[in-house]
Order: structure tokens, then C-alpha cells, then sequence
């Protein structure tokens, strides 16, 4: 074989190749759809008040002069009408099995996405409305092992997997009016 004719042999593989790759990553959005859900926690933590009473850095300054001061956002709960600044969104999440759900904390102060049977009051009692018992899954606390692995942290994320199908219901076990529905179909 002479050269010109290796040369275009080449240039054909070559080609071929780069049309493979290219038809297989247009295939992969069909075959492989993304398995990733997110939910977002807000809120709107005061700094000066949060940190005042629960430490430095505890609330960190995310919004733009939003703020709920800690007094109020108990004064809020106590009366049955919650800070709806304190929110996942968003509030129903339609899921394939196999799907990844991620929880972003977007908010100012800690938060926990916790799986429960039923809604329910958190384990901070002031901040559960009137009558509202703590559920059985945040009760304890941090000190509860099973609770502290739900945690969420400022700017940081968790990711939940392996959710049967059915409806799943999650809260955060501090501000229990955060909730989310999980359908997985
Ligand atoms: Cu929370």
C-alpha cells in the first residue's frame, strides 16, 4: 500500500471514529436519563440575633436585609403561622426509581432532611406549632445519631438514594414546617 493511500485508510478510521463517539453522545440523554433531583433549603436567619443566642457563625449572612430575627421566628411558630422564609423547595419532588435526590442548603443556618411516616413536630419545641408533637424520626436531636446524619450544613449538600417507590415524606426535624413530598414512580 502506498503512503496516499494510508494516509486517506487513516483519515477514514479517523472519521468513523469521531461519527461513533458523536451519535453515542447523542444517544446518551435516551438511554441514560440524568438520575439527579434537587431540593433546595432556604431561610432567613438574622446573624445578629441567631448568633447572639446560638454562637458565632451559626447563622451566616446569605440574604439580602431578609432577615427574621430569632425572637420572631419563634413568636411565628408559637402562633401557628411559620416563617415561610424557611422552605424546601420545591414542596412535591416527581421522581424516577434510581434517582439521586440531592438537598442543597441555601440558607443561612443549619437544617436536617429527615425521612418521616408522617408529618410532625421537630425536637425544638418552641418552634413546633401549637400542639404539635415531636415525630418519633427527629426525636433526640443531634444526640440522636439516626437525626445528626440528616444534617445540613451551610452551603454544603446531602444525597439521598435508594428510595422504593411510593411517596416519601421529608422534614427538617429543627423548623418541622419544611417539608417535601417524594413520588417515585
Ligand atoms: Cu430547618
Amino acid at each position: 500500500m502506498n503512503t496516499v493511500a494510508k494516509l486517506a485508510l487513516l483519515a477514514g478510521s479517523l472519521t468513523f471514529a469521531g461519527a461513533t463517539y458523536a451519535l453515542g453522545q447523542a444517544d446518551r440523554p435516551q438511554e441514560h436519563p440524568p438520575r439527579l433531583a434537587q431540593v433546595v433549603a432556604l431561610d432567613e436567619c438574622d446573624p445578629v440575633t441567631f448568633n447572639a443566642a446560638l454562637g458565632p457563625d451559626f447563622c451566616r449572612n446569605v440574604t439580602l436585609g431578609a432577615f427574621t430575627t430569632l425572637t420572631d421566628l419563634f413568636a411565628k411558630a408559637a402562633a401557628g403561622t411559620p416563617d415561610p422564609g424557611w422552605d424546601f423547595e420545591p414542596d412535591t419532588v416527581n421522581i424516577k426509581k434510581g434517582t439521586t435526590l440531592s438537598v442543597v442548603d441555601q440558607g443561612g443556618e443549619p437544617h436536617t432532611f429527615t425521612e418521616v411516616a408522617h408529618f410532625g413536630g421537630g425536637f425544638i419545641p418552641g418552634l413546633n406549632a401549637p400542639g404539635e408533637d415531636v415525630v418519633p424520626e427527629c426525636a433526640g436531636g443531634f444526640s440522636n445519631v439516626a437525626v445528626a446524619k440528616t444534617r445540613i450544613l451551610q452551603a454544603s449538600h446531602v444525597e439521598v438514594t435508594g428510595l422504593s417507590k411510593g411517596e416519601h415524606r421529608f422534614q427538617c426535624c429543627i423548623h418541622p414546617w419544611m417539608r417535601v413530598k417524594v413520588e417515585v414512580k
